[in-house]
């Protein structure tokens, strides 16, 4: 049987790593499409990598970006791909208001450019292709949970621009009978989430407080609830629409809701820290009040435990910053992945524990390292966002 052939927008990131290594395991051969960087940005997929002069690759990259016509109808010429999975995107809401133009090109007309290379190359029977669709597009909720039915009511300039992205991919699939089809993905979050993401930036925040090398941990809104799932079970759905006789939009989302503020709670609690918050909006702080000595010892280690202690009832490890309101919110989410569960038969293995583990495990393995080489007298990144 001859091998599949994938390719993949935003390859090197977080949904783009986790695609790659589960199609490169079912026997595809996966191409990807990276931006260039000034500088390596390759960490995410460093494990899957194979030299260029290597015979017989599996895994190939190719410079390109979405805002460039020419370099994509090239690319997929080249490629011939069964499957293009269109990750890539300028994916951070608040970053989406400081460069609305920008991601109107990139995640809107970005898969345009995508849709009229398969059509004008003559592809439109051989090539089914994925958009990343998101939870984003309800917005405003018109409904709770939010299933593929619900009316769409986008609460940004990125949502704005996938909301255009959603609705030319069921154009395209009923003008040209296109195998087009939109994942409504719910956030979903992993070890190697973007930094400035909250889930992450709090994974990370409450590895450094405990490691002594953070004090704290500055956030946004703390109210706003979100259906959290971990992108190895996200991925498998993707991969999942795309194999389908027909062509057809699906919600993926856990059914499960929490605030930013449980978030917190709960990533201390997994290494014996608990955080209490008291006050309001942006007067509103947590303070560390408890430490469950055995479970620090256990994931964190028993010399660091005296330097926390200190910390019990000091100044707050978690404040607001109303810099990292948004202009206009998205207060609630949560999805219904009926539809998912049914047709595609996808399960998702995590909770929100599990996530949790995941992130604060790896977060902390990370932050020992940074430790390491602090005391060992060499330069680490500040990570200012
Ligand atoms: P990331 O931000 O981690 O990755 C985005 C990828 O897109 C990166 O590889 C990035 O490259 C690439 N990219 C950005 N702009 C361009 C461009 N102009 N041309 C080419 N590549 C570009 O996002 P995720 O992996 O988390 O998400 C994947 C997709 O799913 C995105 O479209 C996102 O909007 C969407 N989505 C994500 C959800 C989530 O919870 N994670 C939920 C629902 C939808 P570089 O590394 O160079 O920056
Ligand atoms: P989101 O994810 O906007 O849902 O988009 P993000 O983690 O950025 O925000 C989630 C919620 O947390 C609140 N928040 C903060 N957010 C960030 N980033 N930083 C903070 O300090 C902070 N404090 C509070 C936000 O206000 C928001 O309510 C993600 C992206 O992956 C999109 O690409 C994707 O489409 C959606 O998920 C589904």
């Amino acid at each position: 049987m001859t091998q599949k052939v994938a390719l993949i927008t935003g390859i090197t990131g977080q949904d783009g790593a986790y695609l790659a290594e589960y199609l490169l395991k079912k026997g595809y051969i996966v191409h990807g499409i990276k931006r260039r960087s000034s500088l390596f940005n390759t960490d995410r997929i460093d494990h899957l990598y194979q030299d260029p002069h290597e015979q017989n690759r599996n895994f190939i990259l190719h410079h390109g970006d979405m805002t460039d016509s020419m370099n994509l109808t090239r690319i997929i010429q080249e490629v011939q791909p069964n499957e293009i999975y269109n990750l890539a995107a300028m994916s951070h809401v608040k970053v989406s208001f400081d460069t609305p133009e920008y991601t109107a090109n990139a995640d809107g007309i970005g898969t345009l450019r995508l849709l009229e290379a398969i059509r004008l190359l003559g592809l439109t029977n051989k090539t089914r292709i994925y958009q990343a669709s998101t939870s984003e597009l309800y917005g405003l909720v018109q409904e709770v949970p939010q299933k593929e039915t619900t009316p769409f009511y986008p609460r940004s300039p990125y949502a704005v621009a996938k909301l255009y992205a959603y609705w030319i991919m069921v154009n395209y699939r009923e003008a040209y009978g296109m195998h087009a089809s939109n994942g409504i993905l719910f956030n979903h979050e992993s070890p190697v989430r973007g930094e400035t993401f909250v889930t992450r930036k709090i994974t990370r925040a409450m590895s450094r407080i405990a490691l002594g090398l953070q004090d704290q941990l500055f956030l946004g809104n703390l109210s706003a609830k979100r259906d959290w799932g971990h992108a190895k079970d996200y991925v498998k759905a993707m991969y999942l629409i795309l194999q389908q006789d027909q062509p057809d939009d699906y919600v993926i989302a856990t059914g499960i809701t929490t605030t930013i503020r449980d978030f917190v709670k709960l990533s201390a609690e997994e290494i014996g820290l608990q955080i209490t918050f008291s006050g309001q909006g942006p007067e509103e702080k947590g303070h560390l009040t408890n430490i469950d000595e055995k479970r620090f010892i256990d994931h964190v280690g028993d010399q660091y435990l005296e330097a926390i202690k200190t910390k019990i009832s000091d100044k707050p490890v978690v404040a607001v910053d109303p810099s990292y309101f948004r202009p206009t919110e998205v207060d609630l989410l949560i999805g219904d992945p009926t539809k998912a569960q049914q047709q595609l038969n996808w399960t998702p293995k995590y909770d929100l524990q599990g996530l949790i583990q995941d992130m604060m495990q790896s977060d902390l393995k990370l932050m020992h390292k940074e430790a390491y080489l602090q005391n060992g007298g060499y330069k680490t990144m500040n990570y200012f966002e």
